[in-house]
């Protein structure tokens, strides 16, 4: 028996149960990742659910629809005539959802894959549309007072509230990457694996090549001294360039990266940890600095980016993931330290001594620990929550609300 786990016995931890709270059934496809706001600004938070049909859902925390809209009520005939019919509407990326316009509501705005971007007030009635001239799979930023989206048109479309094309940013190839905004700078992932960063005046200032595509967004990590950019890519690894356009060092795994990085000091030490979601079927933990810390092997990609808040409510943070292999994972923030060799294990635990007295430069190593794991069925394609309630969705279109009770 290894010790951690005969010590986890001895304080039965891990008490109290992780399941699921509510399943609602759309019937619909779901790819994009779940949006936790408080949209309507009563206090309470409301998640925002959008599909591969066009329906864009808002529901509060119990699970209770407040409304749902679709992208296929507002087109014209003529347009429709253009449009496939089973994918046109479909919206694949996460909307923006921000008071945009300054006037005290929040606004929801998205793009879909016949190139439309819309934007809705808080109730779901749309304030404008615009057409870029291919699909949008890229979630829009806001940042400067204008909004950013990347289309597969090989532009960065900037916006200004209103709906008015502020300027239009060649980047050279199709995009599905969203793009990040710093200090006066726009960057961007393309098709092709390069990320881009062009100044405000839409000129190209560098160019950094991966050999994947680049389908989520770049992260700015903020550390003591400087800010670097973290960057996944298909090319399996994960990317730390600098704002001047240098790598900085990469991390790799054995499979394609398609979400962001989540930055989170899981052991709550002051030091930022880096978790990535890979189609080598793992979850990767790393140092700031690129490091591998641990990783935990699920039974196939986890593609959607992991969540990390303290789900079981015992001071510590858990990380929340979903796996193409239809379960999500709660692992222990902090992994779990095993011993390769433990010289007179059965001597430590006849006796009745403290601890605190085990050794701790053993040989071994961390692992990752899975506290609790949940079947659903079907694939999750995202998660995102709260420390009172994790929501995952899943590409049948089925929407999770889990939630802990403790024992
Ligand atoms: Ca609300
Ligand atoms: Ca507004
Ligand atoms: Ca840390
Ligand atoms: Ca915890």
């Amino acid at each position: 028996m290894r010790i951690t786990s005969f010590i986890d016995k001895l304080f039965e931890k891990n008490k109290g149960f992780f399941k699921i709270y509510k399943k609602i059934e759309t019937g619909k496809h779901i790819l994009a990742k779940p949006k936790i706001t408080d949209i309507n600004l009563d206090g309470e938070l409301e998640t925002i659910i959008t599909t591969t049909e066009g329906n864009i859902y808002v529901y509060n925390l119990e699970g209770e629809k407040l409304w749902e809209h679709n992208t296929k009520e507002i087109i014209s005939e003529e347009e429709s005539m253009f449009i496939d019919q089973q994918t046109g509407f479909g919206i694949t990326s996460q909307p923006l959802i921000e008071d945009i316009n300054g006037d005290g509501k929040k606004e929801i705005i998205f793009g879909t894959e016949y190139g439309k971007i819309y934007a809705l007030n808080s109730e779901g009635k749309i304030l404008w549309t615009l057409n870029t001239n291919s699909s949008i799979r890229s979630s829009p930023c806001f940042a400067n007072g204008k909004i950013m989206i990347g289309s597969k048109d090989k532009y960065i479309y900037i916006i200004t509230p209103n709906g008015q094309i502020d300027q239009k940013i060649f980047i050279g190839h199709p995009t599905e990457s969203t793009p990040t905004y710093d200090n006066e700078k726009i960057f961007i992932g393309n098709d092709e694996g390069e990320l881009k960063c062009f100044n405000t005046q839409g000129q190209e200032i560098w160019t950094y090549k991966t050999k994947g595509k680049i389908t989520s967004q770049p992260i700015i990590l903020k550390k003591l001294s400087e800010k670097i950019i973290l960057l996944s890519s298909t090319d399996n690894n994960l990317h730390a360039i600098s704002l001047d356009g240098d790598q900085l060092w990469k991390y790799k795994t054995e499979g394609s990266i398609y979400s962001e990085p989540i930055i989170s000091d899981l052991d709550e030490d002051g030091i930022i940890e880096i978790i990535i979601g890979s189609c080598d079927n793992k979850i990767h933990v790393l140092t700031e600095n690129g490091i591998k810390k641990w990783a935990y092997e699920t039974n196939f990609w986890v593609v959607p980016s992991a969540v990390t808040t303290d789900i079981n409510l015992d001071g510590k943070k858990e990380i929340i993931a979903g796996s193409y292999d239809t379960n999500i994972y709660v692992l222990s923030g902090s992994g779990e330290f095993n011993f390769d060799f433990v010289p007179g294990i059965s001597g430590i635990v006849m006796q009745e001594s403290n601890f605190s007295d085990l050794p701790n430069r053993d040989p071994g190593k961390t692992e990752g620990q899975n506290l609790y794991q949940i079947e659903t069925k079907d694939i999750i394609t995202g998660i995102t929550g709260t420390r009172k309630q994790i929501i995952a969705t899943t590409k049948n279109g089925n929407i999770l609300l889990l939630r802990y009770t403790p024992q």
